[in-house]
């Protein structure tokens, strides 16, 4: 940068700067700014290729990116809406203060609100859209700490009455008529539309919703519109990899339905998000070199004077050579701090200012409270074509908090505030509360009749009706193609072996050719498509490329050649499992967003998945997302070369962990089938708010014919593969479960027992745990609720009820995992657990399978163990089984080794 610095500030000539400048100037005037920009091109370019090294500068001077003179006039009533957003501020921390005044610490934020009620006013009054019969709708993603200004204007609108604010942060109370802390889709189901709190997931989940609309329109699902979508984000929150992580892809395809703005009021949760630096210089460098229009909107309109008598240069020079943690303590000591410390430093700036007074000074606002500023800036953003805008708009945290909050450090955290502070405040902001009543900090509301509720009600009825709104269903809904239709794959192979994950393609195939529903899965793959085989669908459905495929293939000549196309169906993108759910999460609220209801498969090595991307994968129940999660190569022991890093053995117990995600490991390809199924029945018939995660696997195996009356049984998670048959007076029996390519393993220990220890099993396919576990809980609660009433019988408890033996259960997921069903074994059935704790490792799958003490040897063996300690068999036939199989009894515990 210094070396940047140096070459441009270097001036040999300065009486030549100025001819050149001047006649800029005159170009400017006779022929436009375009003109002189492109001369200015012309010019690099030449010195560039005369070898002159120029050096690339991503920002520019530290100044509003639109001039005043072309700044685009709101057509608004400036007073009107002045007096809406100081109602607005004074409920919303009426709100939280009422709220924090409550037992139970329910907490709250003020400051990110108050510091951006303008950012949102403006959009509100002026700009976005909600869907209507003339329009789609825009999409806008709050801020998650400022929801407390959106109920607000809600209230004014008369959308949430002043019960449901004092139940704010109290959703149990309020039961269904609560206010979430944040916006969430899944507790406030008519009203969020996107779940923002946990930072960067808005930003990222903002760029593929915008990539996702432009993919909808050019497949021809949904007309081309001007629709927009909307990100607001923090200027702290901007430090996550996810909220950056992926603007180039919005720089690369052109998304101009796609606006950022960026609260820069230069403070995070514990201070100065940049103090030694400038974070509006830093983010406009990020996103112009990533192909964004940047717009800033440093500096309110009290300032334009200032700044056009500076004929020197020295205030521009001044604004950039101060550094954000001083920016901050001006806003945080006043007029006469700023006067010495700020314009004090050079004479010519000093002078500036020499005739106003310390509460002018005091007044020269930020850009990000000056709704003139902020409208021109969102003009210009929703004007631009073939790129997206950043707008980053400077503000000051706890704007009208003063002594308790403004630009304080510890701002964020502030919900509490004393009877002189909140005086000030309704002073500030002139609202009509009386001295005696401030106490109570009551809610205030001029009427439905009043003119500032008329003005935003007119505004919000031109603009499609209230915001925000949500919908809970499509209005189509889909028939889903029936098991027969499948049959490809609920049919056995007979002798040929595949794997799931080829099964898995397969049913996908099958669904695309359905008429209906075909055109709506949306294939999504974060460059591992010939992993799992789906090359197929490169030439079959095509890659979406929004400009068409340039270039000849190298694999041109190939049947299944690389084809991107503009109505490529796959979304290919590229190495991002981030990018790859936040795909799918558009994909899958589209029944929501765009009143289009589709059908994503994310396919992605199961390891980089619900580990790697978890809280986007919770964000997708918070969001009501329907689709399918495909965690490929899975198993810690069937994805066997590839190690310690890409081994899955848990990620079972992660996706488990949310409530409306159903979860699958199948062995079979039919269980795979009915699975599919089910899942696009519930989905995208019954437009059921719940999800599927499915492990599929890459190992080569025969696969049985669908059983016949098993569906019912592998969608409730657990059916009788094989029946031992009645069991023999003193017959030796055991119940074997297991799931996955483990139940392979589980099948063929049988065999062993059988012929080595004339034990005999019945074994049970185990396709979902998770999906046990829910149910036998949920009957035991209702049990311990209902102790009078005839009891439910958890549905394992049932199947294994009249079945006898020890059960032994083993998995490629660790113990926990087959450990879930525990407390639903019938009474007196011993229940031993197999699995593959401990971190993985290359080899092949046998060997892995010993380490791991999952395989059939170590299966049959823990079978008679626990045959033995129920006194069936003799603790003999367990050594026996232990030197028959080799059985290591030395070797470490996996788990540690
Ligand atoms: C992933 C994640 N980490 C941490 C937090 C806790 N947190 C909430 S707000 C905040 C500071 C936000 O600062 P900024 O983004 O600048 O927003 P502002 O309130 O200043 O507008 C933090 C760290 C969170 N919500 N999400
Ligand atoms: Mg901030």
């Amino acid at each position: 940068m210094d070396q940047i610095d140096d070459i441009l500030n270097q001036d040999l000539d300065p009486t030549e700067t100025r001819e050149w400048v001047e006649s800029l100037n005159a170009v400017i005037n006779h022929d436009g700014t375009e003109r002189a920009h492109f001369l200015l091109e012309r010019m690099v370019d030449s010195t560039r290729r005369s070898g002159g090294y120029l050096p690339f500068d991503p920002t520019t001077e530290y100044v509003n990116t639109i001039p005043p003179h072309m700044e685009a006039r709101s057509p608004g009533n400036a007073a009107i809406e002045w007096r809406i957003r100081s109602l607005i501020r004074w409920n919303a921390l009426a709100t939280v203060v009422r709220a924090n005044r409550k037992p139970g610490d329910l907490g709250g934020h003020i400051s990110s609100f108050a510091s951006s009620a303008t950012l949102y006013d403006v959009g509100f009054n002026h700009f976005w859209r909600a869907p209507s019969a003339e329009h789609p709708g825009d999409l806008v993603f709050h801020q998650g700490h400022s929801a407390p200004g959106v109920y607000a204007r809600s209230f004014l609108e008369g959308r949430i009455t002043e019960e449901q604010l004092d139940l704010f942060r109290m959703e149990v109370e309020g039961k269904g008529k609560g206010l979430s802390s944040y916006p969430h889709p899944y507790l406030m189901p008519d009203y969020w539309q996107v779940p923002t709190v946990s930072m960067g997931l808005g930003p990222i989940q903002a760029i593929y919703q915008a990539q996702f609309w432009k993919y909808l329109e050019h497949r021809g699902l949904i007309p081309k519109s001007d629709r927009k979508i909307w990100c607001f984000m923090g200027d702290g929150e901007s430090d996550e990899p996810e909220s950056l992580g992926a603007i180039s892809l919005a720089g690369r395809e052109g998304l101009d339905n796609l606006i950022f703005v960026i609260n820069c009021n230069l403070q995070r949760l514990d201070g100065p998000v940049r103090g030694n630096g400038k974070i509006i210089q830093e983010l406009e460098g990020v996103f112009r070199g990533a192909g964004w229009n940047a717009i800033k909107v440093a500096w309110g309109s009290y300032w334009d004077p200032l700044l056009a008598r500076d004929t020197t240069g020295k205030l521009r020079q001044l604004m950039m050579e101060t550094v954000d943690g001083e920016y901050q303590a001006c806003k945080a000591f006043g007029g006469a701090y700023t006067r010495e410390k700020f314009f004090g430093k050079y004479p010519e700036t000093a002078a500036l200012v020499a005739n106003m007074s310390d509460d002018d000074i005091w007044r020269l606002n930020r850009g990000g409270h000056d709704p003139h500023k902020v409208y021109a800036a969102y003009h210009a953003a929703v004007n631009t074509k073939g790129m997206p805008t950043v707008v980053l708009a400077k503000t000051v945290k706890g704007y009208g908090m003063g002594a308790a909050g403004e630009s304080q450090n510890p701002a964020h955290n502030q919900k509490k505030m004393d009877t002189d502070a909140i005086r000030a405040f309704r002073d500030r902001f002139n609202i009509p509360i009386p001295d005696d009543k401030l106490e109570e900090v009551p809610y205030y509301h001029p009427g439905k009749d009043s003119e500032e509720v008329q003005y935003m009600l007119e505004r919000r009825r031109a603009l499609g009706g209230s915001l925000p709104q949500r919908r809970r269903k499509s209005d189509q809904s889909f028939t889903a193609p029936s098991l027969e239709a499948f049959e490809q794959i609920t049919k056995g192979t007979g002798e040929r072996e595949i794997s799931t994950t080829m099964a898995l393609v397969r049913g996908m195939n099958l669904m695309l050719r359905d008429k209906e529903l075909g055109p709506r899965l949306v294939p999504i793959v974060a460059d591992e498509a010939r992993t799992f085989g789906m090359e197929g669908m490169f030439r079959q459905i095509g890659i979406y490329a929004p400009f068409g495929q340039k270039y000849r293939p190298q694999d041109a000549d190939q049947l299944l050649y690389y084809r991107e196309d503009q109505k490529g169906q796959v979304l290919q993108e590229g190495i991002s499992e981030a990018g790859g759910m936040s795909a799918w999460l558009a994909a899958a609220t589209s029944y929501s967003i765009s009143n289009v209801a589709m059908l994503p498969f994310f396919i992605y090595y199961s390891m980089f998945g619900f580990q790697r991307i978890g809280d986007l994968c919770w964000a997708a129940g918070d969001m009501r997302a329907r689709g399918f999660l495909i965690g490929g190569t899975a198993g810690r022991t069937t994805l066997n070369g590839e190690g310690l890093q890409h081994e899955d053995g848990h990620s079972h117990l992660l996706s488990g962990a949310i409530p409306n995600v159903i979860s699958y490991d199948p062995t079979f390809s039919y269980e795979l089938a009915v699975i599919l199924q089910d899942g696009t029945r519930r989905m995208m018939q019954e437009q059921e708010d719940v999800y599927y995660y499915i492990t599929v696997m890459n190992e080569n195996y025969a696969h049985p014919d669908l059983p016949k009356g098993s569906e019912e049984g592998i969608v409730k998670g657990m059916y009788l593969f094989k029946d031992g048959g009645k069991a023999k007076k003193n017959e030796t029996r055991v119940q074997l479960l297991g799931s996955g390519t483990i139940l392979r393993e589980v099948i063929a220990a049988a065999e062993l027992l059988e012929k080595d220890f004339g034990v005999s099993s019945d074994i049970w396919s185990v396709p979902s745990f998770s999906e046990v576990r829910r149910e036998g809980f949920d009957a035991e609660r209702w049990n311990r609720l209902h102790p009078e009433a005839t009891q439910r019988v958890p549905y394992i408890t049932g199947l294994l009820g009249e079945r006898q033996g020890p059960a032994i259960a083993a998995t490629d997921y660790v113990r926990e995992f087959a450990d879930q069903v525990r407390a639903f074994m019938p009474d007196g059935m011993r229940y031993t657990v197999l699995g593959t704790d401990g971190y993985g490792r290359s080899d092949s799958r046998a060997n892995l399978r010993s380490h791991f003490e999952v395989d059939r040897y170590w299966i049959a063996h823990a079978a008679l163990a626990a045959l033995a300690k129920d006194g069936k068999v003799n603790a003999k036939d367990v050594s026996r089984a232990i030197k028959e199989y080799k059985l290591d009894v030395d070797k470490p515990n996996p788990l540690y080794a």
